[in-house]
């Protein structure tokens, strides 16, 4: 029995979980068991609102409660209520059938005296003999409605009992967004729909949709029939770009309709997200200019690309390009109503506008003194012209290169320096920078991680991330409209990849952009974690199980038949392990200190909070063989390979599982460190083969390869690290296996001890490059 009597002990978890302050972290579960088969809710809301007070007592939702709301506007949110409670809960709460009924239930009030000034804020009254959610207007009311199925879904069962409480609350920024790419991948209707559907409920309120850019067009433009049926296909390189079965190649095509964006557009409305789209200008056109190269600078018609990085293609500047321009925008204003439109401006590198004569020609017609001074000239122009439809202009920071349009605002991506330099000169700014909020970087250095970029993006990053630059003064501050964090799809060719990169790092946005600074708290908000982990599952979101997961790092003597093991989870939750094969429960030892092992060892380990595993059970399992071998995760990179580590995809099969390179593109080289070659005879290399898709513009001069002696190029084993002296070159053949990958056998004459192995094929790595997939020792 608890010394203390039922509701202080509520009021005191609740002070741990939301009101943060001492009372130190206390993992377990979101809810406990109670009587008549109810559970009580711990309360675990994301983000947490900006007040929070206990109340004494507390109210049972069960099959029973229903449900009032006086007027249009309050049954819809009551609606969409009993939805979210219905899928996390399994009960759909009935409507009292109008008007304001005073029994238990749960009351939504439109009411013009709450929250008036504070902009989408709501007040949320939870008292035994019933719950009232209350708002100025529809919007506020929303979010108090989800404030409240988050109270309850803190929990699972169909009769839950939540603590009484008040809470106050509005969001901290009014721009609260997320973007999405889908013009370097394609994503289905009712995918956006799930997306702006999970966007709702953490309370996220701008979906910024990247719809055009090198490798696609993605909106559907009657007068400009060549945008779909060019602009909108690529023939993706390598093995992916041909169908197996007829040899014929395979193009990779999407838009949306204009009747498909309405139908989204208005969906998200009812989730009061507004949708703003971006039309991608004057760089990272090429698929535009593949289908009209008479808006291109040099002439020539390019494909469609099909490789990464960034492109050579801008915009002439000719009238006629404006007329498209402007035609285009003007069914983009006609698709969307949101204020902002969002012309890019991002990594338009300047060569094809010094090499073209028209560009050149054009420039010295209207005095502009150079490249840099046109990219501002075309922004302002297309400033003007969105003023002109009661729009106004946003674009990345490199708008504010040549000076700014006057009403400009500008998305700070290349760090927060950008939207300082914006703000202080009196300009709207939404902070995205990449290291922070840019969502193809990789979450952790599980071997798990699907493709993408591995520097890291943690959701401590995310979650820490503060958005107003302490060098602001108070006026310039204000110009901080809020943050977004950003999805790059390049890496990205399914749906689940997505989900993956997006959860759970945007409950931590959403907590960045909405709940006061002060608020904030890291530890706090890994107890309440879980708890929306199991709203993902009940929405069948794919969320990232990497960060859940336990990793291990080995260190072994071979010769003694040792190993010591690491254990660490991503997030730092409590890891319990067996080593009996068995799976870890809640009595299993707690790691503390690395495991020291006779081999054979098998290790399986799951990160807790509280009795519950986060996620299944890792194995980590060594014996005399696996300690021979090294995957490309588990080498090392070689020094001076350049910044560029990219987690890629195989391009083949087009069909079915590929497999995955870490590869360091400017210089493809692979480290064993530290390789005991005592008693081995030789190794094993396998290598697949991929093709080289990328664009580095100005950084192009920084790939390098070794010249190649053969016709296809040679392994090339090194001992003593990359500048050690050469144990093997091993020619390569012309192509691979039919599983993707060659094999070649390296013998190790003469080499002994302990060295560093450095793995690097010669040739160039154009039009295709070979991977390191693994390296296997083999004893003597
Ligand atoms: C930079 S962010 C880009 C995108 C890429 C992204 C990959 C920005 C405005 N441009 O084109 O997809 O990096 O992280």
């Amino acid at each position: 029995m608890s010394p203390i009597p039922r509701t202080w002990h509520l009021a005191l978890t609740l002070c741990c979980s939301i009101l943060l302050a001492g009372c130190g972290r206390e993992p377990g579960p979101a809810a406990a068991p109670g009587t008549q088969g109810e559970t009580t809710a711990r309360p675990a809301l994301i983000p947490a609102p900006a007040s929070l007070q206990p109340r004494d007592g507390s109210f049972r939702f069960d099959a029973s409660t229903r449900l009032s709301a006086d007027g249009e506007a309050a049954q819809r949110v009551a609606a969409q209520f009993a939805a979210l409670v219905a899928t996390t809960n399994g009960i759909e709460p009935a409507p009292a059938g109008g008007g304001q009924d005073a029994g238990t239930g749960i009351v939504f009030a439109i009411d013009p005296a709450v929250s008036a000034d504070a902009p989408e804020g709501y007040l949320l009254e939870v008292a035994p003999e019933g719950v009232r959610v209350a708002a100025s207007d529809e919007r506020g009311l929303f979010y108090g409605a989800v404030t409240l199925w988050q109270l309850l879904s803190s929990a699972q069962g169909q009769a839950v009992r939540i603590p009484a409480l008040r809470i106050e609350d509005a969001p901290r920024f009014g721009w609260r967004g997320l973007m999405l790419d889908s013009a370097r991948h394609f994503q289905s209707v009712d995918e956006i729909k799930q997306l702006l559907d999970a966007m709702a409920r953490h309370k996220l309120n701008t979906f910024h949709w990247h719809l055009g850019d090198d490798q696609g067009w993605r909106i559907e433009i009657p007068k400009y029939p060549k945008l779909m049926e060019v602009a909108a296909c690529r023939i993706p390189a390598g093995e992916a770009g041909t169908d197996p079965a007829t040899g014929e190649t395979r193009p990779y095509c999407g838009y949306y309709t204009q009747a498909q964006i309405r139908d989204i557009v208005a969906y998200a409305a009812q989730r009061h997200i507004t949708v703003v789209p971006e039309f991608d200008m004057p760089g990272h056109v090429q698929a535009v200019v593949a289908a009209y190269p008479q808006y291109g600078s040099l002439g020539d018609t390019p494909p469609v690309s099909n490789e990464w990085g960034v492109h050579q293609y801008l915009f002439n500047v000719e009238e006629e390009t404006f007329v498209f321009i402007e035609d285009v925008l003007d069914e983009i204003v006609a698709l969307f109503p949101s204020t902002y439109i969002h012309i890019g401006g991002d990594e338009a590198v300047k060569d094809q506008w010094q090499q073209s004569p028209i560009v050149q020609a054009r420039m010295k017609e209207l005095g502009i003194a150079d490249e840099t001074a046109l990219q501002s000239w075309f922004i302002k122009r297309l400033e003007t012209y969105l003023e002109g439809k009661g729009r106004r202009l946003l674009g990345w920071d490199e708008i504010l290169d040549g000076g700014l349009p006057p009403r400009a605002t500008v998305m700070s991506w290349r760090g927060t320096e950008g939207g300082i330099t914006a703000a202080q000169a009196g300009h709207d700014v939404v902070m995205t920078p990449w290291d922070k909020l840019y969502l193809d970087y990789l979450q952790t250095m599980s071997p798990n991680e699907p493709p993408g970029r591995p520097t890291q993006v943690t959701l401590q990053t995310v979650y820490d991330f503060e958005p107003v630059p302490e060098v602001l003064t108070a006026a310039q501050r204000k110009h901080i409209l809020g943050v977004q964090a950003n999805v790059w799809t390049e890496h990205m060719r399914t749906w689940p990849r997505v989900q993956h990169a997006l959860f759970p790092r945007v409950a931590a946005l959403a907590e960045s952009a909405w709940s006061p600074a002060g608020r904030k708290d890291y530890a706090d908000f890994l107890t309440r974690l879980p708890a929306q982990l199991a709203r993902y599952r009940a929405f069948g979101i794919a969320y990232a199980q990497t960060p859940f997961e336990v990793l291990a790092t080995a260190t072994d003597d071979r010769r003694a038949g040792t190993v010591e093991v690491a254990l660490e989870n991503p997030l730092g939750y409590a890891i319990r392990y067996t080593l009996d094969g068995s799976e870890p429960d809640a009595d299993s030892p707690l790691y503390e200190a690395p495991i020291g092992a006779t081999l054979p060892v098998e290790i399986r380990a799951a990160a807790f909070a509280g009795t519950s595993p986060l996620a299944p059970a890792a194995r980590h399992a060594y014996d005399a063989a696996s300690l021979l071998v090294r995957s490309d995760e588990q080498l090392a990179t070689c020094p001076d390979t350049g910044r560029l580590l990219l987690r890629l995809e195989d391009d083949g099969p087009a069909d079915g599982e590929r497999a995955l390179y870490n590869v360091t593109i400017f210089y493809p080289c692979w480290l064993w460190a530290d390789a005991d070659l005592d008693g081995i005879a030789s190794a094993k290399v396998r290598l697949g083969r991929m093709p080289y898709y990328f664009q580095l513009a100005h950084d192009e001069p920084a790939r390098k390869f070794m010249a190649a002696e053969t016709e296809h190029g040679e392994l090339l084993v090194q001992a003593g690290g990359c500048n050690g002296r050469t144990v093997a070159r091993q020619p390569l053949p012309g192509t691979t296996g039919a599983d993707g990958f060659v094999e070649v056998d390296v013998p190790f004459e003469g080499v002994t001890g302990s060295t560093d192995l450095c793995f690097t094929t010669t040739g160039d790595t154009r039009p295709a490059m070979w991977v390191v997939d693994r390296v296997a020792l083999v004893p003597r």
